[in-house]
């Protein structure tokens, strides 16, 4: 039985998806998305959300997001959706998705490391350095097993 292209945004997303994106431009999670939109050369609507307001618990937002979080996706066509990497994996230009099976599992691996060992590692010192301006705990970081396992990773550093 031949198999469906279904699921396949190489076959499924010709064309870049245009649509409304509810996000903060602060928010890592959020921009993960906007830099996924503009690789599709997509044309969306940003609607922004002061987080420091709180501003992402309201009736809008949660009505998209039931968890009260950015980033939340609609489509042009009506179709909406929260979670940034599965909006990742929507709006996900041809080109971005590789063709062989393997290759696929490989960027799941990659975005599965990021999700789960990364961003986990690098938030905190995001949060304290860019977003309060505040001095790193330099010692309390190092000590992290996450942020050992990420320098071994992408430093080769011990
Ligand atoms: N797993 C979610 C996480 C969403 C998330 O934690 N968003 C943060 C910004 S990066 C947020 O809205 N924080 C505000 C809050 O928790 O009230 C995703 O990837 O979309």
């Amino acid at each position: 039985m031949p198999r469906s292209s279904e699921g396949d945004p190489r076959k499924e997303n010709p064309m870049p998806r245009s649509g409304i994106l509810h996000a903060s431009p602060y928010s890592t999670c959020s921009r993960r998305v906007m830099c996924a939109l503009v690789e599709a050369s997509s044309s969306f609507q940003l609607v922004p959300y002061d987080l420091a307001k709180g501003e992402q618990k309201s009736a809008r937002l949660l009505a998209l997001q039931p968890f009260g979080k950015v980033p939340a996706w609609e489509d042009a066509e009506g179709f909406a959706m929260y979670e940034s990497r599965a909006i990742m994996r929507l709006v996900a230009p041809p080109h971005l998705v590789p063709d062989r099976v393997a290759d696929r599992a490989a960027m799941e691996q990659w975005i599965s490391v990021e999700s789960e060992y990364f961003t986990p590692a690098f938030l905190p010192i995001y949060l304290t350095r860019a977003l309060k301006k505040l001095a790193l705990d330099e010692a309390a970081l190092a000590a992290r097993d996450t942020g050992r396992s990420v320098s071994r990773t992408f430093n080769g550093g011990s």
